[in-house]
């Protein structure tokens, strides 16, 4: 019945905007109120959230049937992955795809997006070094960082509108520069989603057995590609046995201080920030810091990544993950985690306070709108 009346409302446009500024007042207040009966962090989850949240949001589309606003940070125009970009999460991963074998898999199956790691090495164990698709300590492949590319360009150029996006994740400063001119041939040819990843700067737990990639050479090298998503991160140490630890808040400094020393905003390359399930859980607010001090100049978005038996607190993820938002935020996480996190049930028992609040919401809206339509 409201449904129906607020499409009469739609038609009104001046009447539609009053509406809209009306429900954006309501849902600060409820959430206010509301934010106010919990504890700090949630406290600070809830007012963070400077857009509505997904379940607010969808009962203001709901109401006003328009489109809900989506920012192109997979620098994509058609295809599969472009209709996830409203649910960054639904964008599926196949991950560490360091082998010929892998990568016929990746190919054949139902993912959006090849994630996987160059190193400088050899293939198959013999002739001079080059970027090879392998993790460290490997440095011997089956497949080439070149064969690599060539197989995944082959295949797009084959299945228009079910294109996979690509991320490499460059291990050492050594292998970037020494793939850029196979990176020059083959980039300007793609027309899918191009990451290019490293971790710049040592992060949690105070990590300090990898080197960090250099960031100025980094940046430098990615300037050359326009098209190309930004993934910056820091090195970590976790695993099954570690709680605590978090991106701390000069950690998370010295990453805006590199994207600032390197002019890095000024290119309107998007930002994505992966950072590690179990750590990401426990750095709410240094991780809303920054994504929000980015966000002055450019677009940014975050990519939880995870290892297999990595120690996550389930529920504090879910709540960073709708904090952000789902628009805001890339999920490259084993099956099991995903599952667990079940982010399709936005109404759970785990998140009571949610659905109370936008319950509360929505008898609100329909509330406002049907006295609206009686002041009229
Ligand atoms: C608030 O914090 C206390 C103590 O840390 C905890 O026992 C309680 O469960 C928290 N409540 C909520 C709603 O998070
Ligand atoms: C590959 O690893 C082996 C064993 O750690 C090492 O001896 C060799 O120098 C490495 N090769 C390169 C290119 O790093
Ligand atoms: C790394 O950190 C650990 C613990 O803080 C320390 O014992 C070790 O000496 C450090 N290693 C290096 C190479 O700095
Ligand atoms: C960034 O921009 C400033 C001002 O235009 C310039 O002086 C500086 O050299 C630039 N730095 C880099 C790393 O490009
Ligand atoms: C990002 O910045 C834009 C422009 O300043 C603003 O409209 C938007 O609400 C910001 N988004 C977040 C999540 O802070
Ligand atoms: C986002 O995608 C996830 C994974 O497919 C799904 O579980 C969830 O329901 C979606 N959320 C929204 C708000 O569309
Ligand atoms: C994607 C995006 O928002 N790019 C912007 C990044 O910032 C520069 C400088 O402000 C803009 O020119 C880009 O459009």
């Amino acid at each position: 019945m409201a449904i129906k009346r607020s499409s009469q409302a739609e038609r009104d446009h001046h009447g539609s905007s009053q509406i809209l500024f009306f429900l954006c007042t309501l849902a600060l207040v409820a959430v206010g109120i509301d934010g106010a009966a919990l504890n700090d962090s949630s406290v600070f989850y809830y007012e963070l959230a400077s857009t509505p949240s997904q379940s607010q949001q969808s009962a203001i589309d709901i109401v006003l049937q328009s489109e809900p606003a989506t920012v192109n940070m997979v620098r994509f125009d058609k295809g599969k992955i472009l209709a996830k970009a409203a649910n960054l999460t639904a964008i599926s991963w196949a991950h560490a795809v360091n082998s010929q074998q892998l990568l016929s898999d990746a190919l054949s199956g139902d993912i959006d997006m090849i994630e996987a790691d160059i190193v400088l090495g050899q293939l198959n164990g013999e002739g001079e070094n080059l970027p090879v698709m392998a993790h460290p300590p490997a440095n011997i492949s089956d497949l080439t960082l070149e064969d690599f590319l060539y197989q995944i360009k082959a295949h797009n150029d084959v299945n228009e509108g079910a294109e996979k996006g690509v991320k490499l994740d460059f291990k050492s400063i050594e292998v970037f520069e020494g793939a850029l001119d196979i990176l020059d041939e083959t980039i300007p040819k793609m027309t899918y989603p191009i990451w290019i990843n490293a971790d710049i700067l040592a992060g949690p737990v105070d990590q300090n057995r990898t080197v960090p990639v250099d960031p100025a050479r980094f940046f430098a090298g990615c300037n050359r590609y326009k098209q190309a998503v930004l993934s910056i991160g820091w090195t970590t140490n976790w695993g099954a046995d570690f709680r605590d630890g978090e991106y701390t808040q000069s950690q998370c400094d010295a990453m805006l201080q590199a994207i600032r020393d390197n002019n890095v905003t000024s290119t309107g390359q998007p930002i994505t920030f992966p950072v590690r399930a179990g750590i990401a859980a426990n750095s709410v607010e240094q991780l809303h810091n920054l994504v929000a001090a980015v966000n002055d100049t450019n677009e940014s978005t975050l990519t939880i990544w995870s290892s297999e038996n990595d120690y996550v607190n389930v529920e504090r993820l879910r709540q960073l993950i709708f904090g952000f938002g789902v628009e805001r935020v890339y999920l490259d996480v084993p099956g099991t985690l995903s599952s667990q996190l079940d982010l399709g049930n936005t109404d759970s028992g785990a998140s009571t306070f949610n659905s109370l609040v936008s319950f509360s919401f929505i008898s609100i809206c329909f509330w406002a709108i049907s006295s609206w339509l009686k002041s009229v």
